[in-house]
């Protein structure tokens, strides 16, 4: 098994020590940053989200092996802004006002990022003028908005028409997701896209700022 074939596994098996070790010896072995995080992180992580959605992985495989990836990324980091790699776009992440579930959160954060895009991660209890002082700022292509709860949701609105009122709604894309949201919902409340789980939120990002 050659370097990146060593680090794949990890990252799908979960095994956050052989995904650091493996990028440690990638490296000194003299792979880029950039092949690493593409060929053997990102395409581990890619793999993990089809387990996922085929129904052979759940979410406990699905955090082990993206806690894997985080370790190995951690590592490349460095390299990564040494060597110019472009990130995908810059996402600002939070749950919304009134709701402290950041599981999912974490699990679409820690995806986007594997996936190349610049996380700036808000927390939770994210009030809607948190985030209009990030678009604010110049510096953000996408917001992502979860809540778990059915009495959070309408914070999503809220987050929205607090960008409409701030002029800035057609400076950024926003999609939502969480347990209780829905397609519909997410029409109902003029966000620009939904997903049901991590992957599908990148494959969503990825979607919303090519446009
Ligand atoms: C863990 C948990 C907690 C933990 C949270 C810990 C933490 N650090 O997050 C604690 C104990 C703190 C908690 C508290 C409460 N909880 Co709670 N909690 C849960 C539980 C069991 C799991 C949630 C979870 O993490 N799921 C796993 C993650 C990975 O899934 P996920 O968040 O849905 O995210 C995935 C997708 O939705 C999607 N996604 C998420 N965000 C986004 C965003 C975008 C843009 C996209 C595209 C996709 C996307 O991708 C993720 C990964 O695949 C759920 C039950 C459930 N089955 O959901 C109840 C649940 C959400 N909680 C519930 C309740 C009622 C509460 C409390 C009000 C309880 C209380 N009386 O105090 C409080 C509220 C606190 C608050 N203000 O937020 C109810 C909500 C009911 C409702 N319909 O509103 C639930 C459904 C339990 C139940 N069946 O009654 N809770």
């Amino acid at each position: 098994m050659n370097q990146i074939e060593t680090i794949y596994k990890a990252v799908v098996e979960g095994n956050a020590p052989e995904a650091k070790a493996g990028v440690e010896a990638a490296l000194q072995a003299g792979i880029s940053a950039g092949e690493i995080m593409q060929n053997g992180l990102i395409v581990a992580m890619t793999e993990v989200g089809r387990l996922f959605e085929a129904g052979e992985y759940y979410v406990p495989e699905m955090l082990i092996s993206a806690r894997a990836m985080q370790a190995g990324l951690a590592l490349l980091k460095p390299q990564l802004v040494q060597s110019g790699v472009k990130a995908a776009g810059r996402v600002a992440i939070g749950t919304v006002k009134g709701d402290l579930h950041d599981i999912g959160k974490n699990l679409v954060a820690i995806m986007l990022e594997g996936a190349g895009f610049e996380i700036i991660d808000l927390g939770t209890d994210v009030p809607p003028e948190r985030f209009v002082a990030e678009v604010q700022s110049g510096n953000v292509d996408l917001i992502s908005l979860s809540a778990l709860l059915t009495t959070t949701m309408p914070a999503m609105a809220t987050t929205i028409q607090a960008l409409q009122a701030a002029g800035l709604r057609d400076k950024v894309k926003v999609m939502v997701g969480g347990a209780p949201v829905t397609e519909a919902y997410a029409a109902q409340v003029g966000a620009d896209g939904y997903g049901p789980d991590a992957s599908a939120a990148v494959r969503l990002a990825r979607n919303l700022v090519s446009k």
